[in-house]
């Protein structure tokens, strides 16, 4: 089989990057290692940037959001048991849209299916070969047959355990990290959300966050061990700890209910530079991974796969590969102040094991100021709500 751009992995990345390919009359084919309905299904993030919602309504699939979606103007930063309100809109004239990250995943399945598109489901034992030539190739097996598909590029959007990055030779990547004390233990629990807006949580026992999926299902984490075993947590002992958290002195708490899915997630930020080798493109969780305190994961994926597309789009459109040979320039930039600002929030939020009292102080005050003080707001707004989309233009 031959195509234009082989896709490796249908995560928002991958079925993104293909969907604008289609928009520009690039062909593509995408191979996942796993069900469609294990793709569609897998829970995962919930917020949406300015940004990204305005690309998925400008692309055509953003109509099952803009019904479903809940358009959030605000959201709440507590500690010392108090909630402060940060007005994202007042502050930056922009809004997030939390709408849950499989629904994204599910539009985008149902568009390229819609269009004819390939999406190869259950494509195992992906290799990749010849990615510094000019006839990239990947192998795979299907239904016990092995196959190869030959591309004129190939983009690696197999998030963080993808076998793309693995695949170019030592030495020519470089991958700056820093991995976490602490991990998220999330639930998905069957109670309609007790306020409007999510709650981002200081407390001494640990970090906490409210979050929602639909009028009917409440979304909260709270900060854990990294090594915390799952089989640890009973429904009661999660709730007890979500409760005493949430504790405020207003009264306010979430409600509960019927807990639906639970699951650990360790903590870390990694970049790997640069973001592409010969005809090899790395976007998404293959190549950066943010903590999720910031809400940035799958928005800075769709943010890559922007710049990828249309430099891909101007490769086949003019034969130049001036912007395309730019875009691990152009989304490293932004990357790094996502980096940046999703550290910040972590340190800003989380108990760490080594912090003494004055720490403790110090991380209050940082909180007070950023509650009390209009620029403060505005710099976690304006990161919050989503940077400018970087542009190939000489800015
Ligand atoms: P994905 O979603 O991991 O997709 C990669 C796909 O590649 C497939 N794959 C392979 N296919 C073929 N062959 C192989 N060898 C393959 N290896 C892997 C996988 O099956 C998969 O389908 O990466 P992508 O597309 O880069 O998207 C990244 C996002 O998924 C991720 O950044 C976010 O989920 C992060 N995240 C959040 N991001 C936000 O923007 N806002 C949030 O509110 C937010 N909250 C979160 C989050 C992630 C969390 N967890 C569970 C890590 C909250 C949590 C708890
Ligand atoms: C979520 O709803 O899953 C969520 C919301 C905000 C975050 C992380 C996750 O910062």
């Amino acid at each position: 089989m031959r195509t234009q751009v082989g896709i490796i992995g249908a995560g928002p990345a991958g079925l993104m990057l293909a969907h604008l390919l289609h928009l520009s009359g690039v062909e593509s084919v995408i191979l996942e290692a796993r069900t469609r309905d294990h793709v569609e299904n897998r829970v995962r993030a919930g917020v949406l940037e300015q940004c990204t919602v305005d690309l998925l309504r400008e692309t055509g699939i953003g109509e099952r959001m803009q019904a479903e979606g809940m358009l959030h103007h605000g959201i709440e930063l507590g500690f010392l048991r108090r909630r402060h309100r940060i007005d994202l809109k007042a502050l930056t004239g922009e809004a997030v849209m939390v709408y849950a990250q499989h629904e994204v995943v599910k539009d985008l399945i149902r568009a390229r299916l819609d269009y004819g598109g390939e999406i190869i489901f259950e494509a195992v034992g992906v290799s990749i070969h010849d990615i510094d030539g000019d006839l990239p190739w990947v192998r795979y097996s299907k239904d016990g047959v092995t196959r190869e598909l030959r591309c004129d590029y190939i983009a690696g959007c197999d998030g963080f355990h993808g076998i793309c990055k693995q695949s170019v030779p030592s030495g020519a990547l470089t991958t700056y990290e820093r991995i976490y004390p602490f991990g998220w233990l999330g639930i998905l629990a069957e109670a309609a959300p007790s306020q409007g807006e999510l709650v981002y949580m200081n407390h001494e026992r640990g970090f906490a966050l409210f979050s929602m999926r639909s009028p009917s299902v409440t979304r909260l984490y709270l900060q854990c061990s990294p090594s915390e075993e799952i089989g640890n947590w009973s429904d009661d002992r999660i709730w007890d700890e979500l409760l005493l958290r949430f504790s405020c002195v207003d009264g306010w708490e979430p409600n509960t209910g019927r807990i639906l899915q639970k699951s650990i997630t360790p903590m870390r930020s990694v970049v790997t530079e640069p973001m592409q080798f010969g005809r090899l493109f790395l976007a998404g969780d293959a190549v950066h991974i943010v903590p999720p305190t910031g809400a940035k994961g799958m928005n800075l994926a769709i943010a890559d796969v922007r710049v990828l597309a249309r430099g891909l789009e101007s490769r086949y459109k003019s034969g130049s590969t001036t912007l395309l040979d730019r875009y691990s320039e152009v989304c490293l930039r932004r990357i790094w102040k996502v980096q940046r600002f999703s550290w910040w929030m972590t340190s800003m939020l989380h108990k760490f094991p080594d912090a003494n009292l004055f720490d403790q102080r110090r991380q209050q005050a940082e909180l007070d100021y950023v509650t009390s003080s209009r620029a403060g707001a505005l710099s976690l707004a304006e990161n919050y709500v989503g940077l400018p989309m970087d542009s190939f233009g000489a800015d």
